[in-house]
């Protein structure tokens, strides 16, 4: 037990003793073989680094003398998890994402014990700081994500709604939209990417410390994140915000069936507000416009959870009216959890149909919601689906699927929760629906384009594309290398196809 004394109290002045167990050339068994354990230098210092790997390897414990892929537990003394990290950067190491950080009192205790114990928050390496809204601040497990690096694509990073960033996310995003209003795209992407990776985070910017080995951040990203640091606020976002082009614009756009290039022309004719635009007698506007008027009121204020429930009970009824057999589930950001959205869209395949049946189901939807009173607006877009088709380069590509782009009349009495004596007026409230008729065979690659984010959708495919010679869109995976079709009957496959850990659909809120 002198060893173990010797390890509790640290390094003795003297050399340690000679030890009178096996000798290197004679490696002592290992009995705990799913550890592989490395231990840190670095301010714990050789001597007792020596002895500590000497003693734990006597103890059957695998211990590394350099750090590799195999190396599960990384055991330090002194240095903070921020600290390890910083020293496998500098020494461009490259970590197994399962590595565990974990402070020499683990690596003592498992002497003491003769075997591994278990891990548990006092032994982890602390990080960074825990996110502020977090209720329950357990003191934080050294992230993977933070020791695996940071990727640049969202769909190699786990982005739940809980964003403990929104001070730099929501400023970024008022930056993107403004460049995107401007049409320069680099730096609308640049700004969404920088807001996308921060919003992945599981702790909260506090210094630009805090701002090292994260990807997509920029020098014009990172001059802003410390504006926002040092004064609370960004001039340019205050600047953008009160900016009358960027005013009107959104303005504009809020309506629906208004996009850039209508907002372009009513700013440039002068107009500013909606109800000048609206009373306008020399306006032409689109059948989609004047939807997007009549109803503009129900469509600015979000959809909930409950109207979207009661919404997808409307499509289910009609839908199975039709195809008793087909699957109709909630794509888009309901499906990623989200409370609110801008609308409700439907993903719906039949594994019994035919190819002309699945055809004439919208139509029939369709027919059956005018017949009910329930059809505010509607336009259905065709099928170009051909399923030899290589699947499209371009990320943000439109799908083939045929698709319906809708108005629905929702009663309050149908919303779960819903107040109907205390809604004055209007009986009901109109809801975008959007609806995609997908190839049973194809759902997959459906489910996974139309759960979203769009980031999260633009980076998957821009992986592929980079890092796994493959292309992905809504419709299919094909591998340029093998040339051949990837098929797959669930998300999970498709992901598995591209080498990448499966990310559930409330973790690409990117
Ligand atoms: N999508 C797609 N092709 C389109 C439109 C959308 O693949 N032509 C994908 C990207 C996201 C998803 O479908 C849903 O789109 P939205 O409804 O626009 O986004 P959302 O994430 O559901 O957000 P919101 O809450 O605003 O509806
Ligand atoms: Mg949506």
């Amino acid at each position: 037990m002198d060893s173990l004394r010797m390890a509790l109290s640290g390094p003795r002045k003297k050399r340690p003793r000679q030890m009178d167990a096996p000798m290197a050339s004679a490696p002592p068994d290992i009995k705990f073989r799913d550890l592989v354990l490395f231990i840190l230098e670095k301010k714990m210092g050789a001597t007792r680094r020596a002895f500590l790997m000497e003693l734990a390897r006597r103890k059957g414990f695998r211990i590394e003398d350099k750090l590799s892929d195999s190396v599960t537990h990384l055991v330090a003394e002194n240095n903070s998890g921020s600290d390890v990290l910083e020293w496998l950067q500098v020494q461009n190491i490259k970590a197994s994402s399962q590595l565990e950080l974990l402070d020499v009192s683990w690596l003592i205790e498992c002497m003491r014990a003769g075997r591994p114990v278990e891990m548990t928050g006092k032994h982890r390496l602390v990080v960074r700081r825990d996110c502020p809204d977090n209720p329950n601040p357990e003191p934080q497990k050294s992230p993977p994500l933070a020791v695996q690096k940071i990727s640049q694509y969202a769909c190699q990073r786990r982005t739940t709604l809980n964003n403990c960033n929104h001070r730099f996310t929501d400023a970024f995003e008022v930056l993107a939209e403004n460049y995107e209003f401007r049409e320069n795209e680099g730096t609308c992407l640049a700004f969404m990417r920088a807001a996308s990776v921060l919003k992945s985070l599981p702790f909260t910017i506090v210094s630009m410390k805090d701002t090292e080995g994260i990807p997509c951040l920029g020098d014009k990203v990172k001059s802003i994140i410390e504006e926002i640091i040092e004064d609370g606020e960004s001039a340019e976002v205050k600047a953008v915000l009160n900016d009358e082009r960027y005013q009107s614009f959104k303005l504009f756009t809020s309506v629906f069936g208004v996009g850039l290039k209508t907002s372009e022309k009513w700013f440039r004719m002068g107009f500013r507000t909606l109800s000048k635009i609206r009373s306008d007698k020399t306006l032409k506007f689109t059948r989609m416009q004047k939807a997007g008027f009549l109803y503009y009121e129900d469509l600015v204020s979000c959809v909930t959870k409950a109207e979207a429930e009661a919404v997808g009970m409307l499509v289910k009824e009609a839908v199975w009216a039709f195809l008793p057999d087909a699957f109709v589930t909630v794509t888009g950001g309901f499906r990623r959890g989200k409370k609110i959205g801008h609308d409700v869209d439907f993903l719906i395949t039949s594994p019994g149909s035919t190819e002309e049946e699945e055809q004439q189901l919208l139509p029939k939807v369709i027919n059956l919601w005018e017949k009910m009173g329930l059809l505010l607006y509607y336009d259905l877009v065709e099928s170009t689906f051909d399923k030899f088709k290589l699947p499209s380069r371009k990320v943000d590509a439109l799908d083939h699927f045929q698709k319906c782009f809708l108005i629905l009349k929702l009663h309050h009495q149908r919303v779960d929760g819903g107040k109907p004596s205390q809604q004055e007026g209007m009986p009901w409230k109109a809801i975008r629906v959007d609806l995609v008729v997908c190839p049973y065979e194809r759902r997959a690659f459906a489910l996974l384009g139309w759960t979203g984010s769009r980031q999260f959708e633009r980076d998957l495919r821009r992986y592929a594309t980079h890092e796994r010679k493959m292309i992905l869109d809504n419709h299919a995976l094909y591998d340029k290398t093998k040339r051949t079709f990837l098929e797959a009957e669930s998300e999970e496959e498709i992901f598995a196809h591209l080498g990448l850990d499966y990310i559930a659909p409330w973790e690409r809120n990117a």
